[in-house]
């Protein structure tokens, strides 16, 4: 890996320009596909970006190879937010997963390239750091209570300090976030959509005793989460909380669908269990009202689908002054340049909650080298000049894109439901 860096460019008073001469997309599949930009500069500095966007990769390829890097060539990488600020206002149509996770690409490699023009990972640009290390959850999960608190005593045993829980619903024949494999999860796994089978009551049954077992197993001090993926009512949602509030999770997360933000107040008004949203969000305005009212605790909003730093920082700043805390979004359909560029932002914000935490597979790892390393329940950036990451173009060209989609859900009567 080439984490090299040319030294700080000064010349007194004038800023010398990093111009853009080379941008290209590298879509790679070392076990799930990946889509990164990279940006290279005429001082030989390159910068990368994370674009995946699960399940839709190639919208976000041909945004960027056809709309976004004719119009980068040329430009002066330092510019960061001038080139933020030319994307997003200069499409007109505004938002939207594509384009944001697009414009987050070009965010993350500028932030990388300046950091290496200074010579200093990007968390000093960014302030320094607010804290020593960033505290992760893992995702536990069985066919069964039993084997999903199994799977938590491993997590425990491995010093994690937060664990997701997620079991198989009685009845049902999968259920979202629990798998074969115990260490990686894949949900987008065939190449047309497969169709899961949902029941929000047998749901609702099994999810209480699971977090009832959990607390009196594995003592006070772990902390607990759990998933719904945007599968219950309000009303629902303010009774599951209910259920769940004497085992003190740490937070339920996307406990309703967000499209109207105003879901969140009914459930509020009814329960004190912490409430997380946000990881399908793509900007500020996803989540302004849910903010500004404190009808959450945490954003989840993540770098490459909601802007990239420059935009997640000032969501950040956002939440802050609302007492919200940020927790970042890290399945493994965000590269490991996406972990890269959350590391630096978690430990630079002085309201970071919560990191996401699921282990990428060792050919992922391989394509993408990376700096960050996991110890004792905290994720360490290190000294690295940039984000701290990199892409092997040889290997990931040994890995062909292959057409992969995220399940679609149903009710027991056929009906379409939220997945
Ligand atoms: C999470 C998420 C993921 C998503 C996945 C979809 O909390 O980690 O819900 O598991 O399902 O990122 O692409
Ligand atoms: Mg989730």
């Amino acid at each position: 890996m080439d984490m090299s860096t040319k030294p700080a460019v000064s010349r007194g008073d004038v800023a010398i320009p990093q111009k853009i001469v080379d941008a290209r997309v590298i879509v790679t599949c070392p076990g799930r596909n990946f889509v990164t930009l990279k940006i290279v500069t005429d001082q030989g500095v390159h910068g990368v970006g994370d674009a995946t966007l699960n399940g839709r990769e190639l919208a976000v390829v041909s945004y960027l190879r056809d709309h976004v890097i004719p119009c980068l060539i040329g430009r002066d990488a330092h510019r960061i937010e001038d080139i933020w600020q030319y994307l997003y206002r200069g499409a007109y149509w505004r938002g939207g997963p594509v384009g944001m996770s697009a414009i987050a690409a070009v965010d993350m490699a500028l932030w990388d390239i300046k950091g290496k023009v200074a010579g200093l990972p990007v968390y000093q640009l960014m302030g320094g750091r607010c804290r020593d290390g960033v505290m992760v959850y893992g995702h536990a999960n069985g066919e069964s209570i039993d084997a999903t608190l199994a799977a938590a005593k491993e997590y425990a045993a491995l010093g994690y300090k937060a664990i997701r829980l997620q079991c198989a619903v009685p009845g049902l024949p999968s259920t979202y976030g629990v798998s074969k494999d115990k260490l990686f999860y894949e949900p987008a796994d065939a190449d047309l959509p497969t169709e899961n089978l949902w029941s929000t009551e047998a749901y609702m049954r099994v999810v209480p005793e699971l977090f009832a077992r959990a607390r009196a197993e594995l003592g006070d001090d772990v902390h607990l989460l759990h998933d719904v993926h945007h599968r219950l009512t309000p009303i629902e949602a303010a009774r599951l909380g209910k259920d769940l509030e004497a085992y003190r999770l740490f937070w339920l997360e996307d406990a309703v669908v967000a499209e109207n933000q105003e879901n969140f107040r009914l459930i509020r008004q009814h329960t004190t269990i912490p409430l997380a949203v946000g990881e399908i969000f793509s900007s500020i305005w996803d989540c302004k009202d849910l903010i500004q009212n404190q009808l959450i605790d945490y954003i989840r909003a993540t770098v490459v689908h909601a802007g990239g730093l420059t935009h997640l920082r000032k969501i950040a700043a956002f939440a802050d002054i609302h007492n919200v805390r940020t927790g970042c979004h890290g399945a493994t359909d965000l590269s490991p340049v996406s972990m890269a560029a959350a590391l630096n932002f978690d430990v630079s914000i002085p309201n970071f909650g919560i990191q996401e935490y699921m282990r990428h597979t060792d050919a992922t790892d391989a394509v993408f080298p990376h700096a960050y390393r996991f110890e004792d329940g905290y994720l360490h950036v290190n000294e690295t000049p940039g984000l701290g990451v990199d892409i092997d173009e040889d290997l990931a060209g040994e890995f062909p894109y292959r057409r992969a989609y995220l399940p679609v859900n149903r009710l027991r009567d056929g009906t379409m439901y939220h997945w």
